[in-house]
């Protein structure tokens, strides 16, 4: 494995979090690099659900060192829940480690991010409400607050009293919304960076010794390609870097160390918030997939938009993530239609497009060219082995090989971890 990064191809809610826990399981290190409490992960071990944010699948596994490095922002009352719901139910949460280097997301980041989105109305971006716009545009306006001053009281009240006023003033000026009190917030923070203090360090550090030791890093994406700041449906982003790029420059290690990328997909495609989305289903085959795939929000329960996989985003994800090997996951959801398709280009007029247009007009004027294949009826959720695989699910799987350039190294069949066919 060396380092290996697993990363989404889609839109998120690609199964990265049974993905990632399947193959945490043979890491030492597992290390989340973007992204903050917008993230669901969600890992089944023997039955047992374990719903991850923050924290990066590999703290269920003793042997392995769960790390969070300085691209993620970091949310301390919601990590502090999550990890009190973890100890709950009986994992070991010590060895997490967290980049003093992260920036943290502050109560005026949840205020600004939501008061946006009202303003915005119909033109909003849809997004988790959970601040990580304005964190990330208070680290790039450097404006931010980082753990290491979080940890550090008198820091932390030096690095409010110059920040507050001023968002207290867009507060009130754009919004109306009154001010929010100094020395509540610093008492408040001041606290939570006490009960976090023993998870910050230099993550960057931790990660180049593991390197240099030789263990099984695995380093773990959040949302998708099509989701990434600069390469994704913009402005109908996240406002983080998703793809293995974005490893390296969220852990503080050279982007040649990332030996590959496995992308990450659903066997059709999902997507929450607002933005096009062209192979879109909103009839009975869009209520079939949400339906028999469940597909509600992990962190906010909001129902997503459903519809046929389209191998242009796809394609595209292998392009600008530079993809070394596919996970298909949620197959057994495509279990009972007679027939699935796959988009496989968009059409304007007369011009057949390719690849993923950089403009959202062209995207929404697309018609989408499908491929049509055979559909099966055997529920796939027991198969371990390939060969397992009704005929017409691996010709689907193949189709995708072929048409990306990609080989499919992992299919899941369900939601358990050991419901993963691995391919030679
Ligand atoms: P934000 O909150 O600023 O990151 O939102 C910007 C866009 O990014 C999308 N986004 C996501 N899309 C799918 N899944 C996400 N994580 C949770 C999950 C979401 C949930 O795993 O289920 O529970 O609703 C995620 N996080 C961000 C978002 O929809 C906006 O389009
Ligand atoms: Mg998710």
């Amino acid at each position: 494995m060396a380092v290996l990064a697993v990363t989404g191809s889609q839109w998120g809610d690609e199964g990265k979090g049974k993905i990632a826990g399947y193959l945490a399981a043979r890491a030492d290190v597992v290390a989340r690099f973007g992204g903050g409490a917008n993230a669901g992960h969600t890992v089944v071990l023997e039955g047992r659900e374990f719903r991850l944010h923050q924290v990066p699948s590999g703290v269920l596994f003793p042997g392995c060192l769960p790390l969070v490095g300085n691209g993620a922002v970091v949310d301390p009352p919601r990590l502090l829940e999550e990890l009190d719901a973890l100890r709950a139910q009986g994992v070991d949460v010590d060895r997490l480690r967290l980049s003093e280097r992260a920036h943290v997301v502050m109560p005026y980041h949840h205020l600004l991010d939501r008061l946006e989105e009202q303003v915005r109305g119909r033109a909003s971006i849809g997004t988790t409400g959970l601040g990580i716009g304005p964190a990330y545009t208070d680290k790039a306006a450097r404006e931010g607050i980082r753990l290491a001053e979080l940890v550090d009281p008198d820091a932390l009240a030096r690095r409010l009293a110059e920040v507050l006023p001023r968002k207290n003033r867009l507060l009130q000026a754009l919004y109306d919304h009154e001010p929010l009190q100094l020395d509540a917030l610093v008492e408040q923070y001041a606290d939570y960076g006490r009960r976090l203090r023993p998870y910050v360090g230099d993550v960057a550090a931790v990660l180049r010794q593991s390197v240099a030791d030789d263990r099984r890093i695995l380093l773990e994406g959040a949302q998708g390609t099509l989701l990434d700041l600069d390469f994704g449906t913009y402005p109908f982003v996240t406002s983080s870097a998703t793809t293995a790029a974005g490893a390296a420059w969220g852990l503080g290690i050279p982007p040649w160390w990332v030996r590959g990328s496995i992308g990450v997909m659903k066997a059709y495609a999902t997507r929450v918030g607002h933005g096009p989305f062209p192979t879109e289903q909103p009839n009975e085959i869009g209520q079939y997939l949400r339906e028999r795939g469940r597909e509600y929000g992990t962190t906010t329960g909001r129902p997503r938009r459903c519809g046929w996989l389209d191998l242009v985003i796809v394609r595209w994800a292998v392009e600008v993530g530079g993809l070394t090997g596919l996970a298909v996951t949620l197959l057994d959801v495509l279990t009972g239609l007679d027939e699935v398709r796959i988009g496989v280009a968009y059409r304007v007029g007369t011009q057949r497009i390719e690849r993923f247009p950089a403009r959202l007009d062209v995207l929404e004027r697309s018609e989408v060219e499908y491929e049509t294949l055979p559909g099966w009826r055997e529920e796939v959720g027991q198969c371990r082995r390939y060969e397992e695989l009704p005929a017409n699910a691996r010709r689907y799987l193949e189709r995708i090989e072929t048409l990306t350039g990609v080989p499919v190294h992992l299919v899941s069949v369900g939601r358990e971890s050991a419901q993963t066919v691995e391919r030679a």
